[in-house]
């Protein structure tokens, strides 16, 4: 039994206001050819299907193309999805009679829409070339406080509940469970000790309880295929549980990221083999220049480039690095005019003051780029530091959290 991981694929993102339908779907098709020339049983998907809760209909029409031609060539393709902290769990799940009939599983939301906790929809079987049930796939999809069951600790309940919930689903799993049989866990959460992407992933709670432990993963289950860092990792030493990475990179910290998807063969109810397989980038991202520099030299590199001439859509994405000793009011001007039609996006300038780098510098933003990049809870901080003097405690960056995260359908 072959399994493929994959996740993040924040279909219908943007770099920076370009458009990258056309990377996407360089990459689905990409896709395509490797479950077919692996030879893949079932495909995993582990959240963040779509970058907004309310995507695109180009973004949908590229999703669902996906799984129509998945199973039309791979008739025998068992594929299971999960909602992501970036996905609608209801919108995902809204053509889930339709699906079925194509024999995908999507799991949204943990809970039923009546509350419910019905551990049957998230234990999927997956079949075999031959069509015997070869695993058992715990379909975990993105938990919100409110989704997980109320355990009695002194520690963090949001944490316990996670963990029993994902506990519940594997004793339900053992259960059904034959002999040779695999479990495998499909989850979208961020571990402890994960390598996070900076501009890229948003963060899942705050004050550092965001984080799971990996004995969370029970050795009964044999792989654990997980989705909401960008960074290709596994976790916590074990090779057994690991993030797949996102397909494409989501800012300019992903530049040097080996992009993946990982195959997993399976033997009777154990790993056999790991292995990780690169996607090619569609397009390529330029850093200019490396470190930060003076502005009279950034615009004599600028001048220097050359590039072979490509259509719109496939030129480079470029990062412009540039350390400032007073205020520049021309930069993007002078920018733009060094660049004069090169065959090349200009996607972002960075600043940097002295020694400070614009992170350090959050709270000067220097364009609505820049203010698109602030995380909520930075802006909720400073604002409470800017009308108390104080830091914001942790009970109250845990209930800024819980509303942060309330699903969209709580709005209405
Ligand atoms: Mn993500």
């Amino acid at each position: 039994m072959r399994l493929l991981h994959t996740s993040d694929w924040h279909l219908g993102q943007t770099l920076h206001d370009f458009d990258r339908g056309d990377e996407h779907q360089r990459f689905l098709n990409w896709l395509l050819d490797t479950l077919e020339a692996e030879q893949i049983d079932a495909l995993l998907v582990a959240g963040d299907i779509f970058d907004n809760p309310n995507p695109s209909a180009d973004a949908q029409k590229q999703f669902y193309q996906f799984l129509t031609e998945a199973k039309r060539r791979i008739p025998h393709l068992d594929i299971v999805i999960i909602a992501g902290n970036h996905d609608s769990a209801g919108r995902l799940e809204a053509p889930t009679s339709l699906l079925q009939v194509l024999g995908v599983t999507v799991v949204g939301c943990a809970r039923t829409a009546s509350g419910d906790l019905e551990l049957d929809r998230l234990i999927t079987p997956l079949r075999n070339r031959q069509g015997d049930i070869a695993a058992w796939c715990l379909a975990i999809p993105f938990l919100r406080p409110g989704d997980v069951p109320k355990v009695a600790t002194d520690g963090d309940a949001y944490l316990e509940g996670i963990r029993q919930l994902y506990r519940q689903a594997l004793d339900y799993a053992l259960n059904r469970r034959e002999n040779g049989q695999a479990i495998v866990a499909l989850g979208h959460c961020h571990m402890h000790g994960g390598q996070t992407s900076e501009d890229s992933e948003r963060r899942i709670v705050i004050g550092g309880a965001e984080a799971l432990p990996v004995d969370t993963f029970d050795p009964a289950i044999a792989y654990a295929a997980l989705g909401h860092l960008h960074r290709a990792q596994q976790v916590g030493g074990q090779e057994r549980v690991r993030y797949s990475g996102s397909p494409l990179p989501m800012s300019f910290s992903e530049i040097d990221y080996p992009h993946q998807v990982v195959r997993v063969d399976l033997d009777g109810g154990d790993v056999r083999n790991i292995t990780p397989l690169p996607i090619p980038r569609p397009v390529a991202l330029l850093r200019i220049p490396q470190q930060p520099a003076l502005i009279d030299d950034v615009i004599q590199q600028l001048k220097a480039l050359h590039l072979p001439d490509a259509p719109l859509g496939e030129q480079p994405y470029l990062q412009v690095r540039v350390r400032l000793t007073a205020p520049e009011p021309g930069l993007r001007a002078k920018v733009e005019a060094a660049l004069d039609k090169k065959p090349v996006r200009l996607a972002r300038i960075e600043t940097t003051y002295g020694s400070r780098t614009d992170h350090d510098a959050a709270d000067r933003p220097q364009s609505l780029d820049d203010l698109g990049r602030l995380q909520p809870d930075d802006i909720f901080k400073k604002l409470y530091q800017n009308k108390y003097q104080a830091e914001p405690n942790a009970e109250l960056l845990a209930a800024f959290a819980e509303l942060l995260n309330a699903p969209p359908e709580a709005d209405a």
